[in-house]
């Protein structure tokens, strides 16, 4: 899991396991990793064997806000994510997951 600064984190079961999962996004501290950027991932959470990384189509978001919840009320969880764009836009909360759901 990086290090990130001007981040946001928040847990949510994005696959109804029963185990949370975590998204986080942020700016990786340029001096801890050669990696230094804008980020957002999604881990899921693989019990015994940790975090895996989920690919996602979220973009690179640094002063991010992530919050998971059942907007539509259908049972599964939706996300609204915001944050600054690596050219400092801010992104439209409204995101499709791994799955390809659209959830808001
Ligand atoms: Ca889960
Ligand atoms: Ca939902």
């Amino acid at each position: 899991m990086p290090q990130l600064i001007d981040a946001a984190a928040a847990w949510g079961d994005y696959d109804n396991d029963g185990d949370p999962d975590l998204l986080v996004s942020g700016l990786i501290i340029p001096d801890v990793s050669p990696s230094a950027g804008y980020v957002t991932r999604l881990y899921r959470n693989a019990r015994d064997r940790g975090f895996t990384l989920v690919p996602t189509i979220f973009p690179p978001l640094a002063y991010s806000a992530a919050a998971w919840g059942d907007f539509d009320n259908d049972g599964d969880l939706d996300l609204v994510l915001s944050g600054l764009t690596t050219n400092v836009l801010p992104v439209k909360p409204s995101f499709s997951l791994p799955d390809g759901d659209t959830r808001l």
